[in-house]
């Protein structure tokens, strides 16, 4: 098993690949999906300036990132002694028509081949995606955590329709006329039917370039958000991701705090299962108190999620990838975010030795 944390593209700098490395990381993954947020986002501790008018995301980014900027990132990495180990999400803006079964759908998906050729090039193993028409929302935050330390939470479901122009939270067309998109008023099937056209086109191209695609579960795991059908929202449904396609190339990113979330869902049995089939691509640790439809993310020692027991069961059954936390809650201090993560890392690094001697003894 291997320590690792996740750099935003704003974090990608000597100072935090040293930061990284003296916390005991060996390898990174990259998030490279600018997000725009109305104030601090309490999930990377960021201020950024607002997308639009009402504070939404939006991206213009049409081409997707090329070979060269992927090995350039992936050089400055290995120069401090890190291994870049996977990516995480692609842009909306790369992708929109696919989620949507819109016009510019083959188009787009040659871009997605494309970007998975550049990514094997490039020697990165992974590439983490979420398969979502409205992605996160519901989110909620506050000083939900110990001390008072801020957190995100859910109390509910978001049953705001998206609009035209919008998929996940972002505007791809931030001039689209504002009006529900039909297009995202669709049955389960239908999504899953967009899925397997995904996997189907994109899986051989992952096999020959050595990528495994990496699927994150819908954060928060409701059956339905926004008005959009959810694709996994309980543990059978990632089972059903990954019978659709058996492949060395369609795995997880398998995020232990979702699951929690689920509810009814033995997560330990859950991920016991997953990790048996070999289909763990890497792993999302966070903790958190409650399910849907109303829970909080706390601090790493606290809540639902026994740490020690999910690292042990991903040990016993031999998951030799990245762990990474997921989020923390922001710690009062002059660098609230990596203060948290710090915290995270440390606890995680904990149990994995922990783990690793009792799996000797
Ligand atoms: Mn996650």
């Amino acid at each position: 098993m291997k320590l690792a944390m996740v750099f935003y593209r704003h974090h990608l700098t000597r100072e935090n690949f040293l930061y990284a490395r003296q916390l005991g990381c060996t390898h990174l993954v990259i998030h490279l999906v600018d997000y725009f947020h109305r104030e601090k986002d309490p999930v990377t501790g960021n201020n950024q300036p607002v997308g639009d008018a009402d504070g939404w995301g939006v991206t213009r980014n049409r081409d997707v990132w090329s070979y060269e900027e992927l090995r350039d990132i992936r050089k400055s990495i290995e120069d401090e002694g890190l291994v870049l180990e996977a990516i995480e999400n692609f842009d909306p803006g790369f992708w929109y028509d696919v989620l949507l079964d819109g016009p510019k759908k083959a188009e787009q998906m040659e871009g997605l081949k494309g970007l998975i050729r550049n990514i094997g090039r490039a020697g990165i193993p992974i590439m983490g995606y979420n398969f979502s028409l409205a992605g996160v929302a519901s989110r909620i935050s506050g000083a939900f955590a110990r001390g008072g330390a801020e957190s995100v939470g859910v109390d509910g479901c978001d049953s705001l329709p998206l609009p035209r122009g919008m998929v996940w939270n972002m505007f791809y067309d931030p001039e689209a006329p504002k009006e529900v998109n039909s297009d995202t008023q669709i049955t389960s099937e239908e999504l899953w039917k967009r899925f397997a056209w995904f996997l189907e086109e994109l899986l051989p191209v992952a096999e020959e370039s050595s990528v495994k695609m990496a699927a994150h579960p819908d954060d928060p795991p409701f059956a339905t958000l926004r008005g959009t059908p959810r694709l996994v929202w309980r543990p059978e449904l990632y089972q059903r991701l990954l019978d659709l396609k058996k492949s060395h190339s369609n795995t997880l990113e398998l995020c232990v705090g979702t699951l929690a979330e689920m509810n009814g869902c033995n997560f330990y049995d859950a991920i016991e299962s997953y990790a048996k089939q070999n289909a763990i691509g890497y792993i999302h640790l966070r903790n958190v108190e409650g399910q849907v439809p109303r829970y909080r993310e706390t601090f790493i020692d606290e809540g639902d999620i026994d740490i020690y027991r999910v690292l042990k069961i991903l040990r016993r059954n031999d998951f030799r990838g990245a762990v990474i936390p997921d989020h923390s809650p922001l710690v009062s201090s002059p660098a609230p975010w990596h203060v948290g993560m710090a915290y995270a890392l440390g606890y995680i690094k904990a149990m994995m030795q922990r783990v690793e001697k009792d799996c000797r003894d």
